[in-house]
């Protein structure tokens, strides 16, 4: 299986609250460059650099003016004096105009953003569109004939939605990896989520739309980030309604409990008849990852991968989290090659 990467990703290191004090975030530059060198490590094979993309290609995932915010966010920030990451602070909630975007960068940020954990710093406008680029060239490479490609993208995109940002992302590159093969001929898509936290941006982006089915297996919104999405009686919108489908699984949930919701996922999927399957691959599932409660051990993401191979579809894996970082590249490269030991 072919990899797209960028050394770019790297231009993105931001700091995040934990139990309430600024620390560096989870999401580091270390874990590109560790599955990368699971990569290249396994010989999984050949690795290519990302091309350049048109700016419209973001924007038909996201809103043009969310595009020029984070464009224009570092320096914005960087005008009134300050030199820290850019974070927001205040947030329009129930009742406040969630229409108006404001003239300044202190209430952009709040405005563009679901939380505190998508810093804005003076590289991360770079990285984020190289991440995306990742995506879309790998898009490319599955649109042109492969069965399959991994996007290694950094930072990773599932938690932003058209008009916002959090969850370390920015750009949403599975959407707009979607987007791109819709404007390619394709008729319907589908994105499986596997990553622990529910993809709200993705499903955000799809939630009316009976084009792009938006499948997501995560840690029950009731007690795991983003908490304000992903219960099951989310299932679309208008035209859309039935397209999204979201698994909710117990803090602890194993790898029998993984296995169960995989299959109806993967059952619903194939209904949908997608001309290409995206999986939002965060392996944050593992069983010691610091941020998140399931089980699953190194082995079972050589199943999942497998399970994911039974489509048959052309699929295009994308990378999310993770954030054990000694298990990660091992992990992430267990999908691809249980993947790849199916087809
Ligand atoms: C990203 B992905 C807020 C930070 C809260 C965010 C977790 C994001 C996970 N200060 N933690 O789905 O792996
Ligand atoms: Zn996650």
């Amino acid at each position: 299986m072919l990899t797209v990467f960028s050394p770019k990703h790297r231009l993105h290191h931001g700091s995040e609250l934990k139990d309430g004090a600024v620390t560096p975030s989870f999401e580091a530059p270390q874990r590109a460059d560790l599955v990368l060198a699971r990569v290249q490590a396994t010989k999984l094979g050949e690795i290519i650099g990302e091309r350049d993309f048109e700016r419209s290609c973001y924007v038909a995932a996201h809103s043009e003016r969310y595009v020029s915010f984070l464009e224009s966010a570092w320096r914005e920030w960087a005008e009134t004096g300050r030199t820290q990451d850019a974070l927001p602070l205040i947030w329009p909630v129930r009742n406040m105009a969630i229409q108006q975007e404001p003239g300044f960068i202190d209430g952009k940020l709040g405005f563009y953003a679901m939380d505190a954990g998508a810093p804005i710093t003076a590289g991360t406008w770079e990285a984020v569109r190289s991440s995306a680029n990742v995506a879309l060239t790998a898009m490319d490479v599955v649109l042109t004939g492969a069965r399959s490609a991994f996007a290694l993208c950094r930072p990773p995109g599932h938690h932003a939605a058209r008009e916002y940002m959090g969850g370390y992302c920015y750009l949403n590159n599975a959407a707009i990896a979607a987007e791109r093969c819709l404007s390619r001929g394709a008729q319907r898509v589908a994105i499986l989520d596997v990553d622990f936290h529910h993809g709200n941006g993705t499903q955000n982006i799809f939630y009316d739309r009976e084009d792009v089915l938006f499948a997501s297996i995560h840690g029950n919104p009731f007690v795991s980030y983003p908490y304000f999405s992903g219960y099951k009686n989310e299932t679309g919108v208008g035209a859309g309604d039935g397209f999204t489908v979201n698994y909710p699984l117990a803090k602890g949930t194993d790898w029998s409990r993984y296995f169960e919701a995989l299959s109806h996922a993967l059952a619903r999927v194939i209904a949908h008849k997608p001309d290409f399957v995206i999986i939002s691959l965060g392996v944050d599932t593992f069983k010691d990852d610091p941020i998140s409660h399931f089980l699953l051990e190194s082995d079972d993401f050589h199943r999942m991968g497998g399970c994911i191979a039974t489509t048959g579809i052309p699929t295009l894996f994308v990378m999310e989290g993770g954030y054990m970082v000694d298990d990660l590249g091992v992990n992430a490269v267990n999908v691809l090659q249980g993947y790849e030991s199916e087809t």
